[in-house]
């Protein structure tokens, strides 16, 4: 949502010290009334602001509260998050991605909910998402790449949500092939790629991520509570959304302008320092057959490579594995 409100966020953001409020409405085209009138609508949104005579204006803490606001506040990327929906309760933020695509909206725009009522995974599984308990959240991307590439997006999303929790506590992620975050064995985190392409060419993507943050053991439903967690149960500590969202989307636009220009390589590298029981032997079973395999690492196309008893390797696509 590029409104006056952004634009006056990004711009006392860009600042070091105070802004005048003379500054601020000739940069914003507005009245220095109208400055005010959108300070003190921050300050109703929980920013502590100062504003000091002949000095101007600055922000001095931004509220623990999720909201367009606080989630662009400090957002310094250059094309993620300039376009950003957040929204208390929708079905799915992915549906509403879609309709976002469907008009036109530019790559990097993001939605974020505080709630999902209809939360999707893979293959219409459904994906718990209860109130301002965790990172609901889709990012539209116009990449310039053929659909069969588009399995590197996940790979690549998974490598920097890996990365995020891995700096943010002393926690071990993992990634298990092809979408999920784990720590001590349980998912925490699942990923979810859709895609929209034409003529051998992606139109759009829209890149769902899907955090537990803060929910108590007892808040997970009790069907998946033996192979689910939230970040809080496993750090013990308090997630903060909207540091942890921006945190993503820096990392995410770093990790993909670097992607863009070097290919997948380093992607690949990240991922398999994370990738779960990579080295390791497993039971995989098809509709074929059943055999025991050790995992390699992924594939540029976004398959997971395994080497059986006999050497031979053999790159899989979809397939039940036993973990
Ligand atoms: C995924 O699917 O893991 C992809 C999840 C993507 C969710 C995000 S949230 C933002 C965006 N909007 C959406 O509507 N979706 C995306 P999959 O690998 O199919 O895993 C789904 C399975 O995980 C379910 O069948 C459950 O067993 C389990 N599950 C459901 N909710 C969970 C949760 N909150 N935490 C951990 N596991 C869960």
């Amino acid at each position: 949502m590029e409104t006056t409100r952004n634009r006056l966020i990004q711009l006392l953001n860009q600042e070091e010290g105070y802004i005048s409020g003379q500054q601020l409405s000739e940069q914003l085209s507005i009245s220095r009334t109208a400055v005010w009138k959108h300070m003190k609508e921050l300050e109703k949104d929980g920013y502590e602001m100062e504003s000091v005579q002949r000095k101007g204006y600055r922000i001095l803490s931004s509220p623990n509260k999720v909201s367009e606001n606080t989630l662009q506040w400090g957002l310094n990327t250059s094309w993620i998050g300039h376009h950003l929906y957040h929204y208390d309760e929708v079905s799915s933020t992915q549906e509403i991605a879609h309709q976002l695509a469907k008009q036109g909206k530019p790559h990097g725009t993001v939605v974020v909910a505080n709630e999902q009522l209809e939360g999707k995974g893979r293959m219409a599984r459904p994906w718990h998402s209860p109130k301002g308990k965790g990172i609901w959240m889709s990012i539209l991307l116009r990449p310039d790449l053929s659909p069969v590439q588009a399995p590197q997006l996940t790979l690549l999303a998974a490598t920097v949500l890996a990365e995020v929790i891995a700096r943010r506590s002393n926690l071990s992620p993992q990634i298990k092939w092809p979408n999920d975050i784990l720590i001590n064995h349980k998912k925490v985190s699942g990923i979810l790629t859709e895609m929209q392409a034409e003529h051998d060419q992606i139109q759009y993507v829209v890149l769902g991520i899907g955090i537990n943050l803060n929910q108590l053991d007892e808040e997970i439903p009790s069907e998946i509570r033996h192979k689910a967690s939230s970040l809080q149960v496993e750090s013990m500590q308090d997630w903060l959304i909207a540091e942890t969202i921006q945190d993503i989307l820096m990392n995410f636009e770093t990790t993909y302008d670097e992607f863009s220009v070097e290919g997948f390589n380093h992607v690949k590298e990240i991922w398999e320092q994370y990738g779960y029981k990579i080295g390791d032997k497993v039971t995989i079973t098809t509709m074929k057959r059943k055999w025991e395999a050790t995992l390699v690492g992924i594939e540029a196309d976004g398959a997971l490579n395994t080497r059986d008893m006999y050497g031979t390797e053999e790159k899989l696509y979809s397939a039940e594995i036993e973990w």
